[in-house]
């Protein structure tokens, strides 16, 4: 049994990586929030829910000793392009409020999860088959959160031994909750507008070569970190996590298989774009393979045939 505490839980990992704790573990799993972005439907009704603000230690702090918790998701943040435009506020969420979550942790003894994210990386660092251990000089506010992020965390656990683990994750395409304010929103936008028959106005210029990940190998990559046995981790923040590479007129022909009058045309945001270029192109996570088995089970293919179906489902009602 765990009892586990999800701070972000109404996001677009929240939201989906909830409700699946909930089927996997028998103990509280409570879905923290805050003001404005309330559980609803079966979220709200399938368990307990607290008001937890990630920069009130406090609020972390009351969740954890009422619900015994002992594993902390920490999935509060602003997405890269969103971070660019607020950076104060991006780094008091991104990292004043890991800072938080792991002073609550130390205290009373919870391990965390805290995602990182291929943002971690920057111009510097090599494109293809990025290796774990590398160059990481990001040069966007949501990249310096996340590298400071892994090396706050890996800090808890040498010097408090705070049970802290980590992946970095790609884009994240899913049909259940959209994201907000990131780089690679793009891939999840274009099935959107494919199931729907409308024109797709692509962000991000054609060869723009980014990882992405179909959400149920993301949520399972989650669970199975905080499982993984601890003798075997020779790293924890962050691993790298890797299923697919792509530029948008190889999701854009894809979709075309399934949707043949798709039409999609580009106008570029210079934000993003700057953005996706200091980003690597593809990730090596043979580490993640060998110290905890870690193994995708979704391609380009399988994932467009499962969003298209949940989405003209969605939209044909
Ligand atoms: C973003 O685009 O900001 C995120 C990410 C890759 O971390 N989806």
């Amino acid at each position: 049994m765990k009892n586990i505490l999800i701070i972000g839980s109404t996001g677009q990992i929240g939201s989906e990586l909830t409700m699946l704790l909930r089927k996997n573990y028998t103990g509280n799993v409570v879905a923290g929030y805050i003001p404005g972005a309330e559980p609803k439907g079966e979220l709200k009704e399938s368990g307990p829910s607290a008001i937890v603000d990630i920069t009130n230690s406090q609020q972390i702090a009351d969740a954890v000793t009422k619900y015994q918790v002992d594993t902390i998701y920490n999935l509060a943040a602003l997405l890269s392009a969103v971070a660019e435009n607020k950076p104060q506020l991006a780094w008091k969420i991104g990292l004043g409020g890991l800072f938080n979550t792991l002073e609550v942790a130390r205290e009373k003894n919870c391990a965390v999860f805290t995602p990182s994210s291929i943002g971690s990386f920057g111009p510097g660092t090599p494109k293809d088959k990025t290796p774990q251990d590398t160059i990481q000089r990001p040069k966007t506010m949501y990249g310096v959160t996340k590298v400071s992020g892994e090396l706050l965390s890996d800090y808890y656990f040498t010097r408090f031994g705070v049970d802290t683990r980590s992946v970095r994750f790609p884009g994240l395409i899913s049909y259940v909750t959209p994201p907000g304010g990131g780089t690679t929103d793009y891939a999840v936008d274009i099935y959107y507008s494919a199931a729907k028959g409308e024109k797709f106005v692509c962000p991000i210029a054609a060869g723009t070569y980014m990882d992405m990940m179909y959400m149920p190998d993301a949520l399972r990559a989650a669970i199975e970190i905080m499982e993984a046995d601890p003798a075997r981790l020779v790293h924890r923040n962050s691993f790298n996590i890797a299923s697919m590479s792509f530029e948008p007129e190889t999701i854009y022909q894809n979709i075309r298989k399934y949707v043949p009058g798709f039409e999609m045309e580009y106008q570029v945001d210079p934000l993003r774009q700057a953005i996706a270029d200091s980003w690597p192109n593809s990730l090596d996570d043979t580490c993640a393979r060998e110290e905890w088995d870690w193994k995708p089970e979704y391609d380009l293919e399988a994932m467009t045939k499962d969003m298209l179906a949940k989405l003209k489902q969605r939209f044909a009602h």
